[in-house]
């Protein structure tokens, strides 16, 4: 097989496989923003993906899509059930989301996340050309970076960690703390979304592994010499091409009047989109909202809460107890307050194509994103693209990475239900001209900060990584 100079390598491939009605296969792109932001770079260089085309046992060879060389890795039910659903999100996962549920450690998941990390980083190695660049992706491959390494020293390695990294007390649980520091140190870039990641982890490894840190460069020894890595932040964004397209749209726009319609014209539309996660405080502010509502500081004829909890990790237990809560909690709180024309929460376990999400976005006078805890938060970041009247005000965790950059939105802290429903109300009571102004501040942030910008920076950085060892 020829190789390739730029080497992507992800959990998941950037293709949906589609079976259609005649039993014919075929893939289409995934909507995802790291799809979108690497296209470009793909085309640009010669490039290869190296992912898992997403359902067990699925035996594929290479092949290619929209003009990006695939390189699928198979996994094995039970790989999928300990690789996947159990170390990275049953173990990971909670862990690095400040243990908000409790990870469990069980050591034959760790044996499979070993074995699946290794067949990537084969994999990313055998497809790599001489002196070519490998970047790697996320929490589920947090070992590929040393693997590809050993296997091809000549070769520059990035990393980028779309979630937390915890800071060191919560960290030092995990049983193999410093198989996976080292699995990371294999890289020379590695990226996070905030500072304070970045800052939490150099400060594991100066603890854990000893190694000389000096801010955002760590000196790992090599033989008698060492190698520099660098740690540090670059905040993912959004592709906001296909958002500014779609407000455009007529149909979208009546879409939103629709919408606003059978709601029953209520004064002021809330929304909430998240994966149905426990990290992204959704019954935090369902129970704000229901006190608030029960307080009288808003009225079900007056406000709705649009919920769009998008199904995720469905086989993972700590999802189907989540799911659970949240629909006794809607179910309480419309019981309670609903009429026959309204309804207090609008609450929708589905997964939507973007046009419709757009249109909620166009829709909703409030945005709520009170994550507990998240690595970027990409929902805060589409509703600011989408308001191009500078109309609507955005409700925003102070636990996401998205709070570092949106300085104009309402800060929360979701944990103080006291808090989380004064932002709400600040927000729904929010002047024009306030609005107006936070809007234009953080529209400018989001369009001048996109996810082209950022692959840019990450790439700049690899290239310089890349000058500095030859
Ligand atoms: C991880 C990190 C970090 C959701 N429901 C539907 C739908 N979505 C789209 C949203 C958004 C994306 O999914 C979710 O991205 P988030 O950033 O909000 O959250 P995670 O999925 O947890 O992502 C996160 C991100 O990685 C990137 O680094 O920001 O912190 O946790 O784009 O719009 N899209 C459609 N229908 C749905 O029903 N079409």
């Amino acid at each position: 097989m020829a190789t390739a100079d730029f080497v992507v390598v992800a959990n998941r491939l950037p293709v949906d496989r589609v079976v259609g009605p005649d039993g014919a296969e075929t893939w289409r792109t995934s909507p995802g923003g790291l799809v979108a932001a690497l296209e470009p770079v793909m085309h640009q260089v010669d490039g290869a993906w190296v992912g898992w085309g997403g359902q067990a046992d699925l035996a594929l060879e290479p092949f290619e899509a929209n003009g990006i060389r695939l390189i699928p890795i198979r996994l094995s039910a039970r790989e999928v059930a300990e690789y996947y659903e159990g170390f990275a999100n049953d173990t990971i996962w909670p862990l690095y989301h400040d243990v908000i549920a409790p990870p469990q450690y069980h050591r034959e998941w760790w044996d499979s996340y070993v074995t699946v990390n290794r067949r990537f980083a084969e994999a990313a190695a055998e497809a790599v050309a001489q002196n070519g660049t490998v970047w790697v992706h996320d929490y589920q491959l947090q070992l590929v970076p040393q693997m590809v390494r050993a296997l091809r020293p000549d070769v520059t390695i990035g990393y980028f960690h779309h979630i937390p990294f915890p800071m060191h007390g919560l960290y030092a649980q995990l049983p193999w703390r410093d198989q996976v520091l080292r699995g990371l140190l294999g890289a020379d870039v590695i990226g996070f979304q905030r500072a304070q990641d970045a800052s939490y982890f150099v400060a594991a490894v100066r603890r854990r592994l000893k190694y000389d840190t000096k801010a955002t460069t760590i000196s790992v020894p090599v033989d008698e010499q060492t190698r520099t890595v660098i740690a540090k932040a670059f905040p993912i964004s959004i592709d906001t091409a296909p958002y500014l397209e779609l407000i455009e749209k007529p149909e979208v726009q009546a879409r939103a009047a629709e919408i606003r319609e059978s709601l029953g014209n209520p004064k002021t539309i809330l929304l909430g989109v998240d994966r149905l996660d426990y990290t992204k405080g959704i019954l935090h502010r369902i129970k704000a909202y229901g006190e608030l509502l029960d307080a009288g500081r808003l009225k079900v004829e007056d406000a709705t809460l649009v919920q769009v909890a998008s199904p995720s990790r469905e086989r993972v237990d700590a999802y189907v107890q989540l799911r659970d809560e949240i629909e006794l909690a809607v179910g309480r709180i419309n019981g309670d307050t609903d009429t026959m024309d309204h309804s207090a929460i609008r609450y929708l376990h589905q997964a939507f194509p973007r046009e419709e999400m757009v249109a909620l976005y166009l829709a909703a006078d409030v945005m709520l994103v009170t994550a507990l805890r998240d690595g970027m938060n990409l929902v805060a970041k589409e509703y600011v693209a989408t308001r191009a009247d500078n109309r609507g005000a955005l409700v925003l965790s102070e636990f996401t990475g998205a709070a570092d950059e949106l300085r104009q939105a309402v800060r929360v802290n979701p944990h103080d239900i006291e808090d989380l429903k004064d932002a709400i109300m600040t927000a729904v009571e929010m002047p024009r001209a306030e609005q107006s102004k936070r809007m234009r501040s953080l529209r400018r942030r989001v369009l001048e900060h996109d996810v082209n910008a950022w692959s840019s920076s990450f790439l700049e950085a690899l290239a310089t990584a890349r000058a500095a060892r030859t």
